[in-house]
């Protein structure tokens, strides 16, 4: 597997999906000069409403096709602090015709995107129902205690609220592959509960945009995509930017991609932790489909509830283990100064002592002409080489791996115990440090198809196809240990700051 092409940092994440220059039809786009509130550029469909061809539109101002109060309520915005996805209401009027839209702006330097839709009446909720559905989407989730059980409730009831065909809780590793934690589905949808789907499926610049935009929407995968005019914005003389754009035409590698998934609309809403991309939740349907713009707000609304629900959870896990861990560690630290020794306080407790600190199989610690063995551990030799390794390496930092092989070749000789390593440095000078071993822990990824396989490469070496079966594809990982996390770390240097000091202060008395 580490030998495959990284697609998400080369080919796939470098598709400039911001400046596709074209949108999807079921909305309109003006870009408006922000100076003169003049129309520089239109999608090509806006003629449909104007009756005007795109070039008769250029340079008129906006009052020449919407309301005055319209008018004035964007010369304000503009005026305004906010700039980002600014909803609004609008009416267009022209020689007695009279047509009501939904608009979103995004208010740049020199200009602005103006983006409308047809506003439908069809199925649209008073606030309070709204309110009412929000507030019980809320309750149930709470009843939820574990991150389990809140995704599971979540997902459940966004499919009842949406009417989607399926909705699941995509959730991103460290390596940005993604794994669906929940699914509630129509029997018409293939099941992908359990399975990873690799970095690339949403690739780096398409994860990114969901920092900007809480959602994306493809009601369509068959539309037709609408040109803009003139091609070239006159105020960059350049294609524009698209990033924000709602309605943003969709690269044609993932229309492929929803076909071979056998779906024809597709929406996915962001879960953030921290500020950044825990998640995606994905809704998808076999037929298109048009959510109307209250039920994209809706979805961006409990799209905040969710990310903090699962937050709250995960925060609370994080803080046990972090309590735990300190007070093991507090306890440890007590024994060095009970025993004024080193060695004996990290390693005399048969239940608390380093191993259990860190959650280790075997560990090793040599200070001066001392050194002492715990637990399962390489042999003698090995770990000796090692500690040359480690000198040659010269750390004097925290150092950790859970796939200690890749780093250093002799290592997959002993990946049984030594699959993960932590490493101490209390002098590395002097060569003295504590290392910590942890066990391999083998593990079977269930990718949605065979991740070598993410593109297919034409005869021409240019066009490209996205995989076109998402058929389980099992994959056994070797050599790997429990990843070491942050806070482990954080415990780690607490630590060897300690017995830094503690030695110091030995030296010195
Ligand atoms: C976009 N790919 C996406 C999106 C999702 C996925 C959710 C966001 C847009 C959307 O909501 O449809 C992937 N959807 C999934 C996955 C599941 C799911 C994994 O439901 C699992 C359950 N895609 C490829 C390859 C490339 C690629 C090989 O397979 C690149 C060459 C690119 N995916 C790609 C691009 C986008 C994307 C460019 C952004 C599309 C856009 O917004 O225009």
């Amino acid at each position: 597997m580490s030998e495959i092409r990284n697609y998400d940092a080369e080919f796939c994440g470098n598709l400039p999906i911001h400046h596709i220059n074209s949108i999807q039809d079921y909305g309109y786009l003006l870009v408006l000069e922000n100076k003169t509130l003049n129309i520089i550029q239109v999608s090509e469909n806006l003629s449909n409403i104007t009756d005007e061809a795109p070039a008769q539109m250029m340079n008129k101002h906006l009052s020449s096709f919407f309301s005055r109060p319209d008018v004035e309520n964007i010369t304000k915005l503009i005026a305004g602090d906010a700039k980002d996805r600014i909803p609004l209401n609008l009416l267009f009027e022209k020689e007695g015709k009279q047509l009501s839209f939904d608009g979103l702006i995004h208010i740049k330097n020199d200009y602005s995107l103006l983006e409308i839709e047809a506003a439908s009446k069809e199925g649209r909720k008073s606030f309070s129902d709204v309110f009412q559905e929000v507030r019980q989407f809320i309750s149930a989730m709470e009843s939820g205690s574990t991150l389990d059980e809140v995704c599971n409730v979540a997902i459940k009831q966004l499919r009842k609220v949406s009417g989607f065909d399926g909705v699941r809780m995509y959730q991103f590793d460290a390596n940005w592959n993604g794994t669906v934690i929940a699914e509630d589905i129509s029997g018409a949808l293939e099941s992908y509960l359990g399975q990873t789907f690799p970095a690339s499926d949403v690739p780096k610049q398409a994860r990114a945009l969901y920092l900007k935009n809480p959602f994306r929407l493809i009601s369509n995968r068959a539309y037709q995509p609408v040109r803009l005019y003139p091609v070239i914005n006159p105020l960059t003389n350049a294609f524009i930017d698209l990033s924000d754009c709602n309605l943003r035409g969709v690269a044609s590698v993932h229309l492929e991609y929803m076909q071979n998934m056998n779906v024809s609309a597709s929406m996915s809403i962001r879960v953030l932790r921290e500020g950044k991309l825990w998640g995606l939740i994905s809704c998808h349907h076999i037929e298109p489909n048009y959510p109307n713009v209250d039920m994209r707000y809706i979805f961006e609304w409990l799209s905040v509830e969710i990310s903090n629900r699962i937050a709250a959870i995960l925060d609370q896990e994080d803080y046990n283990q972090s309590a735990s861990r300190l007070e093991k560690r507090t306890a440890i630290t007590d024994f060095i100064y009970g025993k004024d020794d080193i060695i004996e306080g990290l390693l005399d407790d048969e239940n608390l002592n380093i191993l259990s600190l860190f959650n280790a199989g075997g560990v090793v610690v040599k200070i001066g002409n001392r050194i002492e063995y715990r637990g399962d551990i390489p042999d003698k030799s090995e770990i000796y080489n090692l500690m040359l390794w480690l000198e040659g390496k010269g750390i004097e930092k925290i150092f950790s791996s859970s796939h200690l092989g890749e780093l250093y070749e002799e290592a997959r000789a002993y990946e049984k115990t030594g699959s993960g390593i932590l490493v101490i440095p209390v002098d590395g000078r002097s060569g003295d440090y504590v290392i910590c071993f942890r066990p391999e822990v083998i593990r079977q990824i269930k990718w949605g198809g065979d991740p070598e396989q993410v593109i297919n490469f034409d005869k021409d070496g240019k066009n490209y196809h996205p995989r076109n079966s998402f058929k389980l594809w099992l994959q056994t990982v070797y050599g790997q240990s429990l990843p070491w996390v942050q806070n482990e770390l954080e415990i780690a240097e607490s630590l060897r700051n300690f017995i830094f000091e503690f030695r110091t202060k030995q030296l010195y008395n």
